[in-house]
C-alpha cells in the first residue's frame, strides 16, 4: 500500500536539483522523469466545437474514397493517416498550438518537425490497432538523454476509464527492454484527460489504447514531432500545398526538412551558410 502523508520538505547530499517556474516546465520536468504528462491546449469550447465537426467531415471523406473494406482489410479502419493534408485547417491549428510548442521546445533542444499526423478513433466494444504496448519509434531499444521525438495525443473527446483511456508504463522510456509481465500487471497506469487536452508522452514511453465499454467512439487526433533526423511517416510536403502557409508552419511540416535529391542541390543549399 503507499501511503500519502507529506513528503519530506527537505534534503541532504543534494549537489544538483532540476529547477521548474512555470506549469510548462513542470510538465516537461513530468515528462522527462516519468514519460507522460497532460496539457491543456486552451482552446475554447467553440474552437473545439468545430475540431469535432472537422474530425468527422474529414474521416466520412476518407472511409468515402479509401473504402471501408480496403481499410478494415489493411487494419486501418480506426486510423485516419496525414490528416492536415486533406481535414482543412483545424488540424493544422492542431500541430502549430503554441501551448505545446511552448513545451516541446523544453524537451527537445533545436529543431525539430511533424513526422506525423493521424485521427485515431477508439471503437465502442472492440480492440484497434493502437490497443496494444508500442512505442511512437516502433521497433527501438534504447535510451536517450533528451527526447528524439515527442508524442502528442490531442482528446477531441473525454478520456475516460470507461471508454478506454490511453494506458501507459511510466518511466518506461529510461529501459531499453519492454517491461516484464509482471512490471506491467504492477505499473500500468491508465491517464485520463479531458477533450481538448494533450497527452504527451516521450516517444519512447510504451503506451496503448484501453478497451472503450461505452457505447460511443472515442475520438483524438495523434502527433510525433521529431529531431530532424528521422523521415516522415508518409511524406507531408508531397501531399499538399504550401501556398498559405507561414515560414513556421512549413518549417514544421517538413518542408525545409527535405533532404536534397543530388550533390548540386545539396550544394546549392549550402551557399551563404
Ligand atoms: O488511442 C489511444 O489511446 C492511443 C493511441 C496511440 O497509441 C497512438 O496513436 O500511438
Amino acid at each position: 500500500m503507499t501511503a500519502t502523508y507529506s513528503a519530506p520538505a527537505r534534503s541532504y547530499g543534494v549537489l544538483q536539483q532540476d529547477q521548474s517556474s512555470s506549469p510548462h516546465e513542470d510538465i516537461a520536468e513530468q515528462i522527462r522523469r516519468l514519460g507522460y504528462a497532460i496539457l491543456d491546449s486552451g482552446f475554447s469550447d467553440a474552437e473545439l466545437a468545430v475540431i469535432s465537426g472537422d474530425f468527422n467531415r474529414m474521416r466520412d471523406s476518407y472511409i468515402r474514397k479509401w473504402g471501408e473494406e480496403n481499410l478494415r482489410g489493411a487494419n486501418e479502419l480506426h486510423t485516419i493517416r496525414a490528416a492536415v493534408t486533406h481535414g482543412g485547417p483545424s488540424f493544422l491549428r492542431l500541430i502549430m498550438n503554441p501551448e505545446l510548442h511552448a513545451v516541446i521546445r523544453l524537451l527537445i533542444p533545436g529543431k525539430y518537425f511533424l513526422n506525423q499526423q493521424n485521427g485515431i478513433i477508439n471503437p465502442p466494444g472492440q480492440t484497434y490497432s493502437q490497443a496494444i504496448w508500442h512505442r511512437d519509434l516502433p521497433y527501438q531499444h534504447f535510451t536517450t538523454s533528451t527526447p528524439l521525438a515527442v508524442n502528442a495525443l490531442f482528446c477531441v473527446d473525454d478520456f475516460t476509464a470507461e471508454n478506454g483511456s490511453t494506458f501507459v508504463l511510466p518511466a518506461s522510456h529510461k529501459s531499453a527492454a519492454f517491461p516484464s509481465e509482471t512490471y506491467i500487471r504492477k505499473h500500468a497506469l491508465q491517464v485520463e484527460a479531458k477533450a481538448g487536452q494533450y497527452i504527451l508522452l516521450d516517444c519512447m514511453t510504451f503506451h496503448g489504447g484501453g478497451f472503450n465499454r461505452t457505447q460511443k467512439e472515442r475520438r483524438a487526433v495523434n502527433h510525433v514531432f521529431n529531431i530532424p533526423y528521422f523521415k516522415q511517416q508518409i511524406a507531408l510536403p508531397a501531399n499538399m500545398s504550401a501556398d498559405g502557409l507561414s515560414d513556421a508552419e512549413k518549417e514544421m511540416l517538413g518542408f525545409t526538412f527535405q533532404e536534397p535529391a543530388s550533390l548540386d542541390a545539396y550544394l546549392a543549399s549550402r551557399i551563404g551558410k
